[in-house]
């Protein structure tokens, strides 16, 4: 990566918008249907003393079910800690914002919207694409589709069908207790041995299920996907040590040092990189960083993105040590529209690696504007 320029930091606007989805999704943490969507957008002034305006998105949900973070948390920490702390020291980019909030506990979500927004402004100012600053060449990298949890069997395989139609090269199965064994049997039957398929539990099974969970090692899975509580960084181990099918980590994966420490214990096979659960885009370098030299293979994971928050996961996921496909599907997936002018689309199962200035992606003002329930100065 480059070292950027530094900017002063003018005006920051957090909105909040209102998309809902195309289908209800459901985890086995509850089922979304609407997002309520926090923007953030920054100006960076440079020292022409010429604007530029960067885009940032919070993954947090609306309620504390995936992780500890929600929106209005989000919206209200930036608005009394965050923003007043990358306030501070004067001159600012994307790296030094990300120290400015560091003496604050936690909330990565908001910490990572706010470093987005500022390292879009600072690319878009120079004229750089995110690809060229993270020295990323993929012109190109494969399209995988989250599946949520199906009532029955049957609507379950015409949903896998219709996305295996669309292209997708990769197809992942939300489960839980009681919806698992009989549904990867019957997809697995369906798409045949040689499309992709992993699974994800978001946590809903425990140490004892071990037994319960080796019968998967019959389909062929490329993964599984944060079985256990976050905290059960051991309980990870000894699973991965049960089953043949390799564990992946997700929610326990919230820093560097953290997924460090988690491979060092064999807890994790393979990693989920999600930059705003680590706290932002730099921090999800790192973690692709060290998992390289650690031999352990990542993916982008996915937050039910808009096109700000895709695009730049896009251009994450082409750096190499993404060497499996990624939750990056198409922007129509979760949306009816979306609101930047260059929304995500696959072709081939591929999506094109966005490479116009800053993080990707140009809003689409107008349909912004209509979506947006309110806009808060700070
Ligand atoms: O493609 O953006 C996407 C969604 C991918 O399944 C996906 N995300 O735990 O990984 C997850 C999961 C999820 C996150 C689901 C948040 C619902 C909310």
């Amino acid at each position: 990566m480059s070292s950027a320029p530094t900017f002063t930091l003018g005006a920051i606007e957090l909105r909040r918008i209102a998309l809902p989805l195309v289908a209800p999704f459901r985890t086995s943490f509850g089922v979304e249907t609407d997002r309520d969507i926090l923007l953030v957008r920054v100006e960076l002034i440079d020292s022409d003393g010429s604007t530029t305006e960067g885009w940032g998105e919070c993954v947090a949900l609306a309620k504390p079910t995936y992780s500890p973070e929600y929106v209005d948390g989000a919206q209200h920490v930036m608005l009394s800690h965050l923003i007043p702390a990358v306030r501070h020291p004067g001159l600012i980019d994307a790296a030094g914002a990300t120290r400015a909030m560091a003496h604050f506990h936690g909330h990565p979500m908001a910490k990572g919207a706010i470093e987005m927004a500022i390292l879009d402004a600072q690319l878009r100012s120079t004229s750089t694409s995110f690809a060229d600053f993270l020295g990323a060449t993929t012109l190109t990298i494969p399209s995988g589709v989250s599946v949520g949890i199906h009532g029955t069997v049957d609507s379950l395989l015409a949903t896998v069908q219709g996305y295996v139609d669309d292209g997708y090269v990769r197809i992942k199965l939300k489960i839980e207790p009681g919806s698992d064994i009989e549904h990867v049997a019957a997809v697995r039957d369906l798409i045949g041995p040689d499309t992709r398929l992993q699974v994800d539990a978001n946590t809903a099974y425990r140490r004892t299920d071990g037994a319960h969970l080796a019968r998967l090692d019959a389909y062929d899975l490329l993964l599984i996907e944060q079985p256990l509580p976050e905290a059960d960084i051991i309980g990870h181990a000894q699973l991965a040590a049960e089953l043949d099918t390799p564990i992946c980590l997700d929610e326990s994966l919230v820093s560097a040092a953290g997924t460090a420490d988690a491979i060092a214990l064999g807890a994790c096979e393979i990693a989920n990189i999600k930059p705003g659960r680590v706290g932002g885009y730099l921090e999800a370098v790192r973690i692709h960083d060290l998992c390289v030299s650690a031999g352990i293979p990542v993916w982008c994971g996915g937050m039910l993105e808009t096109g700000i928050g895709r695009a730049a996961n896009a251009i994450l996921a082409s750096l190499p040590g993404f060497t499996l496909p990624g939750d990056i599907s198409a922007s129509t997936r979760f949306y009816a529209q979306d609101i930047v002018t260059d929304p995500i689309t696959i072709s081939d199962g591929q999506v094109t690696v966005p490479r116009s200035p800053g993080l990707g992606f140009d809003i689409d003002q107008a349909f912004l504007d209509q979506i947006t329930t309110t806009t808060t100065s700070a």
